[in-house]
């Protein structure tokens, strides 16, 4: 109707106060006097809530009148952040709430920190899988988000004394505005028990599985709005709930989870996010929750194609497509075949037209640690009938392993699902690429290091399945929302359809000699800041001088990611400030934000290795303020919206080959911080857009980094030869950084020495020395730092998510739009 469709003109300023005073009064039960910022969180928040469920009843209504196909993008993951100031400016609303605010006596940005993250993921993959449903949202694409509602997300991140310490992250203690519960749709899933062989309907063989124990899975609903308002698809969550009716089996989770388990129940499973990213825990527990949201999951999507199509199979791959966000939700394969099969009652083969037609795989790493594999034991325990189609699947692959490559055994034991190890394991990746259309990395360096390293033999024999989306970022959030300023001046020279066309960036690069623009952005910058440094002050109470060069790195603590070689730059320049007070260097303000793992020793001795590293140097007087080194605490979405802003300079610094693409990359860029980096993930890519004037590489490459392992790493060369080398590492082996504890840093010089350094550190070091000091005196050249940071801008427009998710769509969801 007509009113339905006039939402973002529907509310001007008085209509919107009136809103909220009566979400004040009717929704919150108190009023203007009385509210603090909380209350008028949650009364704006209402106010909006109310505009995003008639856009999302709307749309649901259009989808099913349409029967459209839809991608069901099912991640372990999705890190959303906050949800207020994005949902205000996708409804374009943010100036009229802004207004209204002011008007009843109220700071907005008050009223937008009192949101929790919804910080339901580790890092990358989970913030891609965010960025993705908004664009998904913002092109007006039928599509669901399905995951798990944890009630715990990622730790809140202490630092005492230098340490990281872990404390459980309750996002929901005060109630969330954006979610709703949905028990009418609640399902159930079955866990352990046994399976039986009997006849079916037409005299087949057929299975049973009956289950030891039945949980149930709550649908927690998130509406995301797409920019302008118009689609409004959602998120669905499952919490676990135990069903009256069954006994829980107990099982066991295992150090900083086990500190979270209450008893032996159902809630346990949707209780709390695993901490590990790049490390395979191989926990029971983690398996469970993969299958209870897989479960649940396609229990959902079926409910719904029945609905629509009754007991008519052949329709359901047109209909459904389904994304697993890596290995994590693999279990959806065997699960698919297991309804299809032993509940339908279809043969195996139609059903593996229809299964193997309906999900496809992205791959989000290569690092062999990460790469998902259970013990058959396990499996076979939780989940016997699973086992059992998994074993089949594989059967039938040899087969056609066979065919296509006789007598090949090696062959087949590389490629095989199971891998016949002492313990015997179950490959998920190959279980995923057997099972999928399609399979994609995610950067072009990436999918070409999956395509000949780690399936090459996959992609002889299924030739045209594995590919390449290059990761994007949504800059509704990582340029409009988060940087007002930028974006005001941005609009004013080339218009307001950049958030939704962000290649019109590239509109920008003609005015990066312009002296006037150039002053433009980057007083923008040192508004930015400026803001940054307040927020430091209060922080970590030092102060830093808003003229040095903020450069930041933001990322999980991993050794592959080096934040220690960041460290050890910093270290050789304080020790060459130490020796030489003129050593000549723009002042610099190193900022990091990292969590580690809790059970990764060394990663959180690096993180304790650069706040004791920052004690020494902010405190010392003889180096006149030229080096700040700053951690900040907690580091989340939230805060990565206030850090990128500032930065003048992004970290990039992986080892070549193992960082699969990034993202803060990207968001860094676009915020006009200049890279320092490794030919590694869309750093590449960021380097052919931006040109090699425009960022600064360092280090080996892929190529190089092989043959350097090929020809056996030795880094006590670079030890011995170069003295900067080993006067640093050295430096870690003394009780300088640590008088209170000598050799607490001991560990991070020995895995660079002993330990083989399997990251390359010090072979890198000379090389990323060098970058630093082209970047220094790059700095210096105001003008030519100005011009550096607008193209950055300027040629970023390749990396929003709207081009990736336009991307799956054309070759691998195929979906159409659907104008709501
Ligand atoms: C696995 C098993 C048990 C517990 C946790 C995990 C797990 C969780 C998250 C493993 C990996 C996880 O994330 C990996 C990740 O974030 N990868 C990053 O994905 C980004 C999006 O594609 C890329 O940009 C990054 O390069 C890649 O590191």
């Amino acid at each position: 109707s007509q009113s339905e469709n006039s939402y973002s003109t529907k509310l001007d300023k008085k209509a919107f106060k009136a809103s909220v005073i009566s979400h004040l009064h009717s929704t919150l039960g108190t009023d203007e006097n009385k509210a603090d910022n909380h209350a008028w969180f949650k009364a704006t928040s209402a106010a909006i809530q109310e505009l995003v469920l008639n856009r999302l009843r709307t749309t649901q209504k259009t989808h099913y009148m349409n029967d459209t196909r839809a991608v069901h993008y099912f991640s372990a993951e999705f890190l959303m952040g906050r949800l207020l100031s994005n949902n205000m400016h996708n409804f374009g609303l943010f100036e009229t709430a802004d207004a209204a605010l002011k008007e009843l006596g109220v700071d907005i940005s008050d009223v937008l920190e009192e949101e929790p993250d919804m910080a339901l993921g580790n890092g990358g993959l989970g913030r891609l899988a965010a960025c993705f449903i908004d664009s998904l949202a913002t092109m007006e694409l039928p599509a669901i988000g399905y995951g798990i509602h944890y009630e715990n997300g990622l730790f809140r991140q202490e630092i005492k004394k230098g340490a990281q310490i872990e404390r459980p992250d309750s996002w929901r203690d005060y109630g969330n505005p954006w979610e709703i519960c949905r028990p009418e749709s609640t399902q159930e899933v079955p866990l352990y028990g046994y399976v039986e062989t009997k006849y079916g309907s037409n005299g087949n063989i057929q299975k049973e599985w009956h289950p030891g124990s039945i949980v149930k899975g709550v649908p927690w609903d998130i509406p995301v709005v797409g920019y302008g308002g118009n689609t409004v698809n959602v998120l669905r969550l499952w919490q676990s709930q135990s069903s009256s009716h069954f006994n829980w089996d107990v099982f066991n989770a295992g150090g900083y989870v086990d500190a979270q388990r209450e008893n032996i129940q159902a809630e346990t499973i949707s209780k709390v996010l695993y901490p590990n990213d790049e490390t395979e825990a191989g926990k029971e527990l983690r398996l469970i929750q993969q299958y209870f949201f897989s479960a649940c999951s396609l229990k959902d999507i079926i409910r719904r194609y029945k609905r629509a199509h009754g007991d008519d199979w052949t329709r359901f791959s047109e209909q459904v497509v389904i994304q697993l966000n890596d290995t994590h939700p693999a279990i959806a394969i065997p699960e698919l075949m297991r309804i299809l099969v032993d509940r339908a009652e279809l043969d195996w083969d139609t059903a593996w037209a229809i299964s193997s037609k309906t999900f496809a795989y992205t791959n989000h790493t290569l690092l062999p640690e990460a790469l998902e594999r259970w013990p058959v034991r396990m499996l076979e325990k939780i989940l016997p009938r699973h086992l059992e189609i998994i074993y089949e699947i594989n059967h039938r692959f040899m087969q056609e392993l066979e065919k296509k490559w006789p007598g090949d055994n090696v062959m087949k034991a590389k490629l095989s699902i199971i891998e016949e190890s002492d313990e015997k394991m179950v490959r998920m990746g190959n279980l995923s690429v057997i099972g999928s259309f399609k399979v994609n990395g995610v950067a072009q360096i990436h999918s070409k290091l999956v395509k000949e390293n780690l399936f090459p033999e996959f992609d002889q024999l299924y030739p045209n399945k594995l590919t390449n989306v290059t990761n994007g970022v949504t800059p509704r959030r990582w340029l409009k929302a988060c940087n007002p300023l930028l974006s005001a001046l941005i609009t004013k020279k080339i218009g307001d359809q950049w958030p939704v066309n962000l290649t019109q960036l590239d509109k920008l690069s003609v005015f990066a000699d312009d002296k006037t623009f150039q002053n433009q952005f980057m007083k923008v910058k040192q508004k930015n800041k400026e803001a940054l440094a307040k927020e430091i002050k209060a922080i970590t109470g030092i102060a830093v001088d808003t003229k040095a060069i903020f450069d930041v790195q933001i990322k999980r603590l991993h050794e592959y990611k080096r934040q220690h070689l960041n460290l050890l730059h910093i270290m050789a320049l304080y020790k060459r400030l130490l020796k030489d007070p003129s050593y000549d260097m723009h002042s610099r303000v190193f900022i990091f934000g990292a969590k580690a793992a809790p059970g990764y020793t060394l990663a959180k001795t690096i993180i304790y290795a650069i706040n004791k590293v920052a004690d020494k140097i902010n405190n010392d007087k003889r180096i006149n303020n030229k080096i700040k080194v700053i951690f900040l605490p907690n580091y989340r979405v939230s805060l990565a919206e206030k850090m990128i802003p500032a930065a003048d300079v992004s970290q990039q610094i992986s080892t070549a080959g193992k960082e699969a693409s990034g993202t803060g990359n990207m968001k860094l860029a676009l915020n006009g911080a200049v890279t320092i980096g490794t030919l590694d993930g869309a750093n590449i890519e960021i380097a052919e857009e931006v040109g090699a004037e425009n960022i600064f590489i360092f280090g080996k490459t892929v190529d190089e980094v092989a043959a350097i392992n090929k020809a056996g790493y030795k880094p006590y060369d670079y030890y011995y030869n170069n003295s900067e080398i080993k006067a640093l590492l050295d430096w870690l082996d003394t009780d300088y950084f640590t008088p209170e504890q000598p050799g607490a840093l001991s560990s991070l010089k020995r895995s660079m020495l002993e330990g083989g350094d399997p990251y390359l550190v010090l072979a890198d070091f000379e090389s990323y020395s060098k970058a630093n000091e082209a970047l220094d005196k790059a700095y210096k050249d105001k003008d030519r730092w100005a011009k550096m940071a607008i193209l950055n801008t300027a040629k970023m427009g390749k990396f929003t998510s709207d081009r990736s998710v336009q991307e799956y769509v054309d070759r691998i969801w195929k979906l159409d739009t659907c104008k709501v």
